[in-house]
């Protein structure tokens, strides 16, 4: 389904998850990246997993934009990434595989950080140091390599080239995480080897972002925006400590491309017609009985990047309405509502009960939010196949209540966009 005009130029237009991830970003970035010019990421690493189906080829894009898809579109990886150069190297190999081709037009910000591979091994030792309180994280390195940023001792993509400094403090910090973690297995001779070629490989990838991301708004090109992860896993506003280690929110946007909020024009949420949750954590809504596990069949609902089962309950307006209160969606993408075609029946979770009392937004206590109880809505379902509907009026009348229904619980916010299907024509697009 091709979307005609519906990005300003001279802005930039920003795809956002709205609940726990995996909601179908990478969908929506390449139906609109087939208008866009250039499309950034600007958090997260290679934890990420969107996947895109077209003609029937599967493409998996993990720290790639998922625009690059659309072969006029340039990809920019903004300082805000943290960046696993064997991953990089070798997504692009795949993507290459496959028929795809990024010479040229794909370009890394000499500011994003680096994740080596003692990172990735920081990461499951630190799991099992948590043991039952361990977050579930992909193990990619990516709350290490941040905490290696935020420590001011982290190397940036810059460092690689200038290779005796870069040399010196490499050293120092394998040395300090062995003091930390214990004497784990880690050949630095032969990563410092790697890195010294990586490094040659990489130069006509590298860029400075900010310049580039700028002049392109100053020319009035089409700007897009790939969030990664979601709001509910935002290191500050999602359900710390079970989050990932960087903003995922519209801030985001802004510190990890140099991007100025006045630049930003539309801000889309992409929100799943159920909500789903990969790795540990709170999640009022998780249905733990047959609906959990129809949801988890019919959506194929399994991690992009580590092929785990994702556990899946019902819509959460709670969380819905916080993520709309900071990210301020423009207009919404509601994805996979074919996933409740069978159901006879669908349900909303539409406030939490706290000590008898309804809660007006999400707690940041995960004390308080253990001690909640959900209250529903329930719809009657449309139990009819809408796979092939491209209208909103296609669409059976129950379905298009329980649309309308969504749109009201969150104060008029448009459902713009609603996803059939997992192939790129399978969305109907309300004008
Ligand atoms: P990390 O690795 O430090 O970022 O993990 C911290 C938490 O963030 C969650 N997280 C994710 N949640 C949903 N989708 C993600 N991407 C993959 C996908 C996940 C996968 O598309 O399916 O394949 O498992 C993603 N990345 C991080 C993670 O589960 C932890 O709860
Ligand atoms: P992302 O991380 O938000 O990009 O989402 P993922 O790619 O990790 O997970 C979403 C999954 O749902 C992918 O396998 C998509 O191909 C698939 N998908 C996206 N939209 C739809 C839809 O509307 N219906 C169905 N059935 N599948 C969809
Ligand atoms: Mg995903």
């Amino acid at each position: 389904m091709a979307s005609q005009s519906v990005l300003p130029t001279g802005k930039v237009t920003v795809v956002l998850g709205a609940q726990w991830g995996d909601e179908g970003k990478g969908k929506l970035v390449d139906i609109l990246a087939q208008e866009i010019d250039v499309c950034c990421r600007c958090q997260g690493g290679n934890n990420a997993g969107h996947t895109i189906v077209v003609n029937g080829v599967k493409y998996d894009f993990h720290l790639l934009p998922s625009g690059i898809i659309n072969e006029k579109c340039v990809g920019v990886i903004g300082n805000g990434v943290v960046v696993h150069l064997p991953s990089f190297f070798a997504e692009l190999e795949n993507l290459h595989k496959k028929g795809l081709d990024a010479t040229g037009r794909l370009f890394l910000s000499e500011r994003a950080h680096l994740v080596f591979d003692y990172h990735q091994i920081v990461d499951g030792l630190k799991e099992v140091e948590l043991g039952r309180g361990s977050i579930g994280t992909t193990k990619k390195g990516i709350g290490p390599a941040y905490s290696s940023k935020a420590s001011r001792s982290g190397l940036r993509v810059h460092h690689l080239y200038h290779f005796e400094e870069f040399e010196e403090k490499f050293r120092n910090l394998v040395t300090n995480r062995k003091r930390r973690y214990g004497d784990f297995e880690y050949d630095v001779e032969a990563e410092l080897a790697r890195y010294k070629d990586l490094a040659e490989k990489l130069r006509p990838y590298v860029v400075d972002n900010i310049k580039y991301v700028y002049d392109a708004i100053q020319a009035e090109k089409k700007v897009l925006v790939e969030g990664a992860n979601a709001l509910m896993l935002d290191l500050d506003f999602g359900t710390y400590p079970y989050v990932t280690s960087s903003n995922t929110t519209v801030g985001g946007v802004c510190t990890g491309l140099g991007i100025p909020p006045s630049k930003i024009g539309k801000v889309l949420g992409v929100v799943k017609a159920y909500t789903t949750r990969v790795g540990a954590g709170p999640f009022p809504t998780e249905q733990l009985n047959d609906i959990g596990e129809h949801l988890q069949t019919v959506g194929a609902e399994f991690g992009t990047t580590t092929g785990r089962k994702r556990r899946c309950g019902w819509l959460d307006v709670v969380v819905l309405r916080y993520s709309q209160m900071i990210n301020d969606y423009t207009s919404i993408n509601l994805t996979k509502l074919d996933v409740l075609d069978q159901l006879p029946e669908v349900k909303i979770g539409v406030a939490y009960i706290y000590e008898g009392k309804r809660l007006d937004s999400f707690p940041a206590d995960l004390r308080v939010l253990e001690k909640c109880t959900v209250e529903y809505e329930t719809l009657p379902g449309w139990q009819q196949d809408i796979s092939k509907c491209r209208t909103f009026k296609d669409l059976p009348l129950n379905a298009q209540k329980y649309v309308a229904r969504v749109e009201e619980l969150l104060s008029g916010v448009k459902v713009e966009w609603i996803g059939v299907g997992a192939a790129r024509d399978a969305m109907i697009h309300r004008k």
